[in-house]
């Protein structure tokens, strides 16, 4: 396929992929996710030629590209970008000094999810230990921003906005660490306030563009260390494919530790 003429704003984007989901999310907010289309990409495949091109050979999805020929990059700046572009209503916050600590906790969530994609894809059990402390002393800062900004709230501040859009996307990715590792937050006072956020980030009517069975299904292969599309030792099809359906897979085995699952066993052979 080559790319059409473009009436309205493209996001190319890979489905259950938290950063485009953040977009999903900000467009459901504003009632807007007709504004803009979206052209779905297989990240097992390599990229179309047309792509490649606008984006001058960055493989890295979602990219925005806009009718006049313009590639805007980076899931936190599109964000920004649709936000301006199509200001009502408002989500991120409008006074300067709330605008500021709206970012900075923003300003977090690249170490986060890092260090919770590092603890997925450890291949190393003795390693474990060290990644749950660290995965909690990430989740300890969340608390501590949110416990002084908004002790009583839910939210970073009165409502869901730019914030739980950027977050609420990666706390869906780390049911994996729930079922691969068994890593939840503890229920202690320590991590009340982030509990408290995260529940209702979860719980939220525009954030069901994917399901917990979707992720867990289709990050298998995170969970042997393999990301982005790349197959594990051993393995023909990713669990990122599109067909078979991930609906139609059986759930895969928790243990990632143990013996990996084949592409028979995954559900991932068609027929
Ligand atoms: N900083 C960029 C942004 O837009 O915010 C990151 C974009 C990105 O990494 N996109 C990935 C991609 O296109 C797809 S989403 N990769 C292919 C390429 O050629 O670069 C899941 C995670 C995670 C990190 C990434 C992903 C993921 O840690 O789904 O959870 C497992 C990749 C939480």
């Amino acid at each position: 396929m080559s790319l059409p003429e473009l009436k309205r704003p493209l996001v190319c984007h890979i489905p259950v992929c938290p950063f485009s989901q953040r977009l999903e999310i900000l467009l459901a907010l504003k009632g807007l996710s007709d504004a803009v289309d979206f052209h779905v990409v297989d990240i097992t495949r390599p990229r179309p030629g047309w792509l490649l091109e606008r984006t001058e050979g960055t493989t890295a999805m979602p990219v925005l590209l806009l009718p006049d020929g313009g590639v805007i990059k980076e899931s936190l700046v599109i964000l920004r970008y649709l936000e301006e572009a199509f200001p009502e209503p408002v989500i991120a916050r409008r006074d300067p000094v709330e605008r500021a600590f709206e970012r900075m906790l923003i300003a977090h969530e690249g170490p986060f999810t890092a260090c919770g994609y590092r603890f997925v894809m450890n291949r190393d059990p003795d390693a474990r230990d060290a990644h749950v402390e660290r995965m909690l002393e990430e989740f300890g800062k969340l608390d501590a921003f949110l416990t002084r900004h908004n002790p009583d709230g839910t939210y970073l501040f009165d409502r869901f906005g730019l914030a739980e859009a950027v977050f609420t996307p990666i706390f869906m990715r780390f049911w994996f660490l729930e079922y691969y590792e068994g890593f939840d937050l503890p229920q202690t006072a320590d991590y009340a306030r982030v509990r408290r956020w995260r529940e209702a980030c979860l719980e939220h009517a525009h954030v069901d563009q994917v399901s917990r069975e979707e992720i867990i299904k289709l990050y298998y292969d995170y969970a042997l260390g393999a990301g982005n599309g790349a197959l594990p030792e051993g393995r023909q099809v990713s669990s990122l494919v599109f067909t078979p359906h991930w609906s139609a897979r059986p759930w895969p085995p928790r243990d990632k530790y143990g013996r990996a699952a084949t592409d028979r066993e995954l559900g991932l052979l068609a027929g």
